[in-house]
């Protein structure tokens, strides 16, 4: 028996955190047994690459191409390690990201050519695909000064890229979730949280619990 995939996307501080929290203990008070975890990390070597992807004082050390192969590191050791056994047994994963956040920011956010994320991107899931991928779409300056807000104004390297990087991040995705609207639920994140939660909610019953 396989579980189900599902993706949380969005911008910087659109609340994917917030809602997967939630959405997990919904799962979870039904007895169903739910794997929460991340992109870029999750494993012990995608933890170490997100700290060196993150980390502000490389700023300048690490090349476009380099970035996207780190992405796809981190990606293919999570599904190798943690995402597909856990899909196996019959589990429920709820993962922070995953291949849509490298289309929309090293794809469209750094410019690198579509062809070649799009093979790193085959060989890294294969035919892995998620069953149903929440973005909650949110203004991107609001976003911004949420991640302030919860850092304590500090941000980290890839959160001092420029407003028009954010913007390309942010129109990408609802391309993609245009090109597939059978996968994609598309949520204002500027709603409060449990109005959002509720959506969730709806959408997750409609398409798996029925
Ligand atoms: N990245 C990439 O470039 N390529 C890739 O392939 C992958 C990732 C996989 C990961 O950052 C970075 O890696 C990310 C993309 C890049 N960089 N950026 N920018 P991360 O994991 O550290 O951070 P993030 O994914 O961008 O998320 P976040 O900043 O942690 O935010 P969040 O999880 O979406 O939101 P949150 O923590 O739930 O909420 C943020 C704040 O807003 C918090 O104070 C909440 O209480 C508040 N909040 C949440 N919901 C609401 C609502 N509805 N109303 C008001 N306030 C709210």
């Amino acid at each position: 028996m396989s579980g189900y995939f599902i993706t949380f996307e969005g911008s910087e501080g659109c609340g994917k955190t917030t809602q997967i929290e939630a959405l997990a203990k919904a799962f979870s008070s039904m007895g169903k047994t739910v794997v929460i975890t991340r992109e870029p990390g999750g494993t012990l070597i995608g933890e170490k690459i997100r700290n060196l992807l993150q980390d502000p004082s490389y700023k300048n050390e690490i090349s476009d191409i380099t970035e996207l192969l780190l992405f796809c590191a981190s990606r293919a050791e999570l599904i190798a390690s943690c995402i597909q056994p856990a899909l196996d047994r019959g589990e429920i994963v709820i993962c922070d990201r995953f291949y849509d956040s490298t289309y929309v920011y090293q794809g469209l956010g750094r410019a690198i050519d579509m062809d070649t994320v799009e093979k790193l991107n085959q060989i890294t899931v294969g035919t892995l695909k998620p069953d149903l991928t929440i973005l909650l779409d949110l203004d991107t300056k609001i976003g911004i000064q949420r991640a302030k807000n919860r850092q304590s104004g500090e941000l980290d390297r890839i959160e001092n890229e420029s407003l028009a990087f954010f913007e390309a991040v942010r129109n990408g995705y609802l391309e993609i979730a245009k090109k597939e609207p059978a996968r994609f639920k598309v949520i204002d994140g500027e709603l409060n949280v449990a109005t959002i939660q509720e959506m969730i909610w709806e959408t997750v019953k409609s398409k798996f619990l029925n």
